[in-house]
């Protein structure tokens, strides 16, 4: 099944799934990636993301061919340059960064991956990427010059996602972005939720199962957790325990 059926199958049926967002800056070598992906597969993670907006090390290894390897969750890219695009993995976001008005996010960069992705086997999932600030400035903020959607600003957050949807996007990715101070609120997912139709993705600064429960209650389909499943390994098989 592909990424994007498997996570509308879930929509579906009620179910919100959980992503595990590896950054390549923070694996230290092989068996810390074994580690992390063992621990995704006992916490019941059922997609792996990877990807960062600023990749600063060159790993000795592919990480995505090794986590192929090693594990069967699907792997789906969310890169933030085409220089990020590897054949190994399941799916690629394609993502447009609409909360931005930066044009290299919005079809520049788009345009210089088309032909990597013209005879790729990588699913390709037209994503539609928004930026909520959620308290101090954040990398991805940062690195794509754009300025994120006020954090109260919920109708502003629904109707980016809507135009993103009549676009013809299949998923709406809504994220505070990575390390954010706090989670994107409730107010707001309900409300993005109540105005598309596709699945949508919620993530940035996830650091308690209530907070995952919140934005599951609230109508995200699936939960992004990265920098805090890092830091403390337990973290996923907590919050999937306490999500049911
Ligand atoms: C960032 O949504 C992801 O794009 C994950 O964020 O690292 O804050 O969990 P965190």
């Amino acid at each position: 099944m592909s990424v994007l059926d498997d996570i509308s199958e879930a929509r579906k049926s009620g179910k919100t799934q959980l992503a595990q967002l590896i950054d390549p800056d923070q694996i230290q070598d092989f068996d810390h990636l074994a580690d992390i992906a063992q621990r995704a597969e006992d916490s019941g993670v059922n997609h792996l993301f990877f990807g960062g907006s600023l990749v600063t090390q060159k790993m000795e290894f592919d990480i995505v061919q090794a986590l192929k390897k090693i594990t069967s969750i699907p792997v789906t890219l969310f890169p933030s340059s085409p220089s990020q695009i590897d054949e190994s993995a399941d799916a690629l976001l394609f993502l447009s960064l609409l909360s931005g008005r930066n044009p290299e996010y919005l079809i520049g960069h788009h345009v210089t991956a088309a032909p990597l992705l013209k005879n790729s086997s990588l699913e390709v999932i037209p994503t539609g990427y928004i930026l909520v600030g959620c308290g101090e400035p954040t990398t991805a903020e940062y690195v794509s010059h754009s300025f994120p959607i006020p954090y109260k600003k919920d109708e502003i957050a629904a109707s980016t996602a809507l135009a993103g949807q009549l676009l013809g996007m299949k998923m709406i990715y809504l994220d505070g972005g990575s390390g954010a101070e706090k989670p994107i609120s409730e107010s707001m997912i309900a409300t993005v939720r109540a105005w598309i139709d596709t699945p949508l993705v919620v993530g940035g600064g996830i650091r308690t199962p209530e907070d995952a429960k919140r934005a599951a209650n609230a109508g995200a389909d699936l939960i992004v957790v990265g920098n805090h499943a890092e830091k403390y390994p337990n973290f996923l098989a907590e919050l999937k325990a306490q999500m049911g």
